[in-house]
Formats: structure tokens, sequence, C-alpha cells
């Protein structure tokens, strides 16, 4: 197992329990207490509220329960310099493939010790080898295995989940481009889409689909299957294929002629809820309709719809549809945007002209959390950019304005005087730049290494603001004195340790956060990491209530791995009237590009430009702030 000094709790977990698990193997007796040692220390450090590494860094592991002095030594060691030799050593002596089987129920480390090494099972996709093993009838002829224990392996594999993650939206989003650009070479295709979970952008994937209008579908699933870098086809009909590609990926694809093409994209944007729904809807009118991927029908007043006359559908359809515009239409609804395609309530809002015009790209004015490079020896990391390569590249965005939201200067490495005086020098820096920004037209060199590197970009940009993102501290208090708060024009709060609290305290230690008159946003409000850490808990509805009343903001973090406020509480917030702050939370001005990501959320969440308090010009955001 690599070892690396960037490891995180459920890594150092994984390897405490393989350690635990090596030393079982090894069987000697004085190991027992080293074993159980080693797994609490596991479930100590797996169930930790703040990372393992923050805690070395405060030079307090040995506070963890059930880290004593030699685990703690270990851990020091792999912080230091990646790695714990000792503990590279006694891991190496059993293979790897070894340590995939664990997961499996029932399937102990010496039952897994002894299957790799009687049956010769390497790494990777031991749990697949095994299963090979196991249909093959392999295992029961062992010794000390039988028929029941083969069946029993064969069941915890069946049964084993693996680590099936959803995808993140922007790792989904790149592999479906490159499908889509696979199928557009082919003569036949028409055109193609990205549908399902993704078409509607929400914030992780399941599988991808994929439609294409084509000329010829059987070609069209042929070229299909025959993607370079398809691992396996996983299913092949006339108009529907489905493989698997690196990453255990699923792409499901339909093709379909183009004069049939609209009720294709309806039927597998989905969602599966919003298709029942629409059903229903349909059904409910006089005549009643019946709606399939392939068109919609008219439903005779005797006629019920039952499974022996869902058979031979499509050849019965009396209306097609080109465009998914015209689906709805017929329906006498509005066209519905694919993020409100998720309840129900949507259709009824069609039906009365009613939906939302909900908040684009285009209107977003500036980004509302940036980490810069200026170091100011920030609690956390520190972007990587510049200050002037952020304004270039806000510039190249079409933006007015930016917030540069570097982290606090770390509470135990200064005194007040210190953080007052970091804070200043970050004060007057930005001053120059917003002097040297009013002094139009200035020109500063993008640092594209492109072309000719001299080109110059003249500045669009109106003003960066001087603001901060302040860890918000278990009592609710702000590790940055008074004076030094006062230099900032605003400040971000938000939760990077202590996530545990109980729903009373979490909600009283963030609203009293809020309560400080420099505080406007709450940024990234859950703390959620996407298939890695669940949100906090909070009594949400008073915090929006707070907001509102107190007029604080509530950001929409655009980070794809975040995705916070998760668009479901921006649906419930946006209802009742909160206003909220998008930023992309970058530490490098590529990740400026993620805004997009927030805007879906937004979308996702019934958000139009009047909710979103980056859609205001300069003039306009200078009153919220000031
Ligand atoms: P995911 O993949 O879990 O992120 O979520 P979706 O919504 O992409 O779900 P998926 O891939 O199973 O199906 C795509 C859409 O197709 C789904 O939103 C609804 C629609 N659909 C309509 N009829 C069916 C059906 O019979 N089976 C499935 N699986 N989907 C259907
Ligand atoms: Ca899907
Ligand atoms: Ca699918
Ligand atoms: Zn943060």
């Amino acid at each position: 197992m690599l070892q690396s000094k960037e490891m995180d709790n459920v890594e150092i977990a994984n390897l405490l329990r393989n350690v635990a698990a090596a030393l079982q193997i090894q069987d000697k007796d004085d190991n027992k207490f080293k074993i159980i040692a080693y797994e609490r220390a596991a479930d100590a450090i797996e169930h930790l509220s703040s990372e393992a590494k923050d805690i070395y860094d405060e030079g307090k592991l040995e506070d963890i329960p059930g880290v004593g002095k030699s685990i703690a030594k270990h851990l020091s060691d792999i912080f230091e310099k990646g790695i714990s030799k000792e503990l590279d050593t006694l891991l190496s002596q059993i293979p790897s493939s070894v340590f995939e089987l664990l997961p499996l129920d029932g399937i102990g480390p010496k039952l897994a010790y002894k299957l790799v090494t009687e049956l010769k099972i390497e790494s990777p996709n031991a749990i697949s080898k095994l299963k090979v093993f196991a249909e093959r009838g392999k295992i029961e002829n062992l010794e000390g295995f039988g028929i029941e224990s083969q069946a029993g392996i064969l069941k915890a594999i069946s049964d084993y989940k693996g680590n099936v993650k959803r995808h993140l939206l922007n790792y989904a989003e790149g592999i479906s481009g490159m499908l889509i650009g696979w199928m557009k070479k082919d003569e036949n295709t028409v055109s193609a889409d990205t549908l399902g979970s993704l078409r509607r952008r929400a914030s992780t994937v399941g599988d991808i689909d994929i439609a294409v209008a084509s000329n010829n579908p059987d070609r069209s699933i042929e070229h299909f299957i025959n993607y370079p870098d398809s691992k396996r086809t996983l299913e092949k009909g006339d108009r529907k294929a489905s493989i698997l590609i690196p990453g255990n990926i699923q792409v499901d694809l339909r093709a379909q002629e183009p004069d049939s093409y609209g009720a294709l994209l309806q039927h597998f944007t989905g969602s599966k809820h919003h298709n029942i729904a629409l059903r229903e809807y349909a059904l409910s009118l006089s005549p009643s309709l019946s709606l399939s991927e392939y068109g919609i029908r008219k439903i005779s007043k005797q006629e019920t719809v039952n499974s022996k006359q869902k058979t031979g559908f499509n050849k019965r359809i009396t209306k097609i549809f080109r465009k998914e515009e015209e689906f709805y239409n017929y329906l006498g609804l509005e066209w519905i945007p694919p993020e409100l395609r998720e309840g129900g309530s949507e259709i009824q809002f069609s039906l009365e002209k009613k939906l939302p015009k909900i908040v684009d790209c285009t209107d977003i004015k500036g980004d509302l959390q940036i980490h810069s490079n200026f170091d100011i020896e920030t609690s956390h990391d520190l972007g990587l950019s510049s200050y002037e390569e952020i304004v270039g590249k806000a510039n190249a965005l079409g933006y007015e304005y930016v917030a540069f939201t570097e982290h606090n200067p770390s509470r135990s490495k200064h005194t007040d005087a210190q953080i007052i005086d970091l804070l200043k020098r970050k004060r007057e820096t930005v001053e120059k730049l917003n002097e040297a920004i009013s002094n139009k037209p200035l020109e500063i060199s993008s640092n594209r290494k492109t072309e000719n590197s001299k080109q110059k970009t003249v500045i669009g940009i109106k003003r960066v603001f001087n603001s901060l993102e302040i860890d918000i501290l278990s009592d609710g208090n702000l590790p940055v004195p008074e004076n030094a708060l006062e230099t900032l024009d605003f400040a971000l709060v938000s939760i990077h340790s202590n996530f545990r609290l109980n729903k009373v305290e979490m909600t009283k230690r963030i609203i009293s956060a809020l309560s400080h008159p420099v505080v406007l946003v709450l940024a990234h409000p859950t703390g959620r990491k996407l298939n890695e850490r669940e949100s906090i808990e909070a009594d949400w509805e008073r915090i929006f209530e707070y907001c509102i009343n107190n007029k604080k903001l509530i950001e929409i973090n655009g980070d794809p791995m975040r995705l916070d406020l998760p668009d479901h509480l921006v649906k419930t917030a946006v209802k009742m009237g909160v206003v909220f702050s998008l930023g992309t939370d970058s530490h490098h001005i590529d990740h400026m590009d993620n805004m997009r990501y927030a805007v879906d959320v937004a979308r996702r969440g019934w958000a139009e430009k009047k909710n979103i308090v980056n859609t205001l010009t300069l003039t306009e955001i200078e009153e919220v702030i000031k």
C-alpha cells in the first residue's frame, strides 16, 4: 500500500487495518495486543473530526485515543518523510492481493492469505480473480474448504458493493465529452447529446447516458461499442448498448432517427420521478395521452393501458417530434430546463407558465471566493496564483470584480500583533492593485505561455475586494483580532474543524460567527465533501432565517467535490428568500472556470438572478458590502 505525506484519515485508517491484518497473518503470540492497538487506532482516526495531519502539525498525535507512542512515531514518519519504513517492511511481506480481499464479508486475514497463496492470486482485481476460481469450482477442493465455503465466498462477492462511488460532475462531464466526440466521428450521427443525471447537472452521476440522432441506428451502435477505450460491452441491442470504460464507468447509448429524436431526449433525460409525474399528467388529459421514447399516442376511451398493449407500442405512435421542446408543447407545457426535472411540481409550474427564470452563467459578474498565493501565513492551504494572474483570468471571464479570500493567518503560530500586521500588508497590496486597476487603461501581461508570450490584456475588471475566509472556532468565535478584521471589506466564515457538534450547538456556533458585522458570507455551509465527508448537522431553516433578517449571504461553492450548499437545501432557501454568493474556492486560476458548477447547483435549486448576489454590477454589490 502506497504511503504519502498527504494521506487523509480514511487512507491512514486503511493502512493501520492492513497492519493489523499483516500481524494476524504472522501469527505470533506477542502480536495479540498490537493487533488490537492498530485496530483501535484505525477506528479512532477514521472518526476524527479533523485531519490527523493537522493534529500532527500541532504536536498532539498522542492525544488521539488509541494512538500510543509507537503508532504516533509511525504516523510522524509518514507525515514527515512520506513513509514509515517499519510499516512498509511489514506490509511488503504480504502480497497486496490479500488486502484487496479483506473487505469481503467473512474473509479474514488468514483466510485471504490462504486463498491468495494457494490459488496464486495477484493484484490488481483480486476479487474478480477469486470469483472466477469460485465459479469454476476450484475452491471446494482446497484443503480446509468445501462446497459450502465456496458458495459463501461467491455470495460475499456478489453482495460486495465495492467502492461503487458516484462520479463527480466534472469528471463525468470530461468522459461524456470524449464519447460525444467519438460518436460525432461517425458519418451516421446527425447530433449527439448527454442525457440522464449529467444533463440535469446533478452533483454526482451514476452512469453516463448518451443519445445520438442517427441516420442508421444499427451502425451507430456498432460504432459505439468500438469505442477505443471500451473495456467490455455490457449490452447490445439494435437501438441501445452499454459499455464499460476504465474506472468502471458505465456508458449507455441510445440511437434513434432524427425525426423522433425529441421524444428520446425527453425520455432519457429523466429524472425517473419527473417522467412518472409527466406520464400521469398526460394520462389525465382528455383524450388521454401515452408517452414513450418514440413519441406520443392518443389512448381511446375503451382502451386501458395494460402490458399487452404496450408491446408494439412504437408502431402505433400517432405523433413524433424532432425537438424536445415540441414534445412538451404538444402536452400544453412550456419546455422545462433539465435542472428542474426532479420531482413533479415543475410540471404544474410549466402548465401555469410560472417556471422561474433560473440564473445563467452569463449573469455572473464576479467570483467571491478565491485563494491567491499572497502569503499571510494561513491556517490552511494557500493558493498558487498571484493577484495579478487572478485579475488577468477574471478579465478573460468578463468579470467586474473578484474577492481575494485567503484563509486567516494561523492562530497558534502568531500573536495578535503579527496577525494585524499581516492583514495590513494584504490591505495595502490590494489597495495598490485597485489603484492600478482604476488608472485605466492598464495593461498586464497575461501569464499564458502560449503564442507570443508578451501578449497584453487590457483590464476590464473594476475592483478587487479585500476579503478573508475565516475559520469558525468550536465556540463560534473567530480566530482573528478585532483590529485585523477592520482591515477587510468583508469576510467569509466557514467550518474546517469539529464537524461533529450536535445540531443545536452547531447552529449556535454558525449564527454566532455570522453575527460579526464584518462577516457577510457563510462559505461551504455543510462542509460536505462528495464521496468523502458527510454534511454537518445544523438547523438550516433557522440559519436561513437569520441570514434573511440580518442581510447575510449563503455561499454556493463551485468546487466539484463540494457543491455546497447542496441543491435540495438551495431550493428550500430560495423559497424562503435567501440570497446566495457564488464562489469557486479557487486555489489556482484554472479553478475559476468552476463557476459553471456553482451555477448548476443554483439552477437546480430554482434560484433566479435576484437570489444571487454576484449577478449585481459593481456599483450595486458595493451597496451590499459597505
Ligand atoms: P444516475 O445515472 O444514477 O446518475 O441517474 P440517471 O437519472 O441518469 O438514471 P439512469 O441512467 O438510470 O437513467 C437515465 C434516465 O432514463 C432516467 O433519468 C430516467 C430515464 N428512463 C426512462 N425509462 C427508463 C427505464 O426503463 N430504465 C431506466 N434505467 N431509465 C429510464
Ligand atoms: Ca445516468
Ligand atoms: Ca443509464
Ligand atoms: Zn474553506
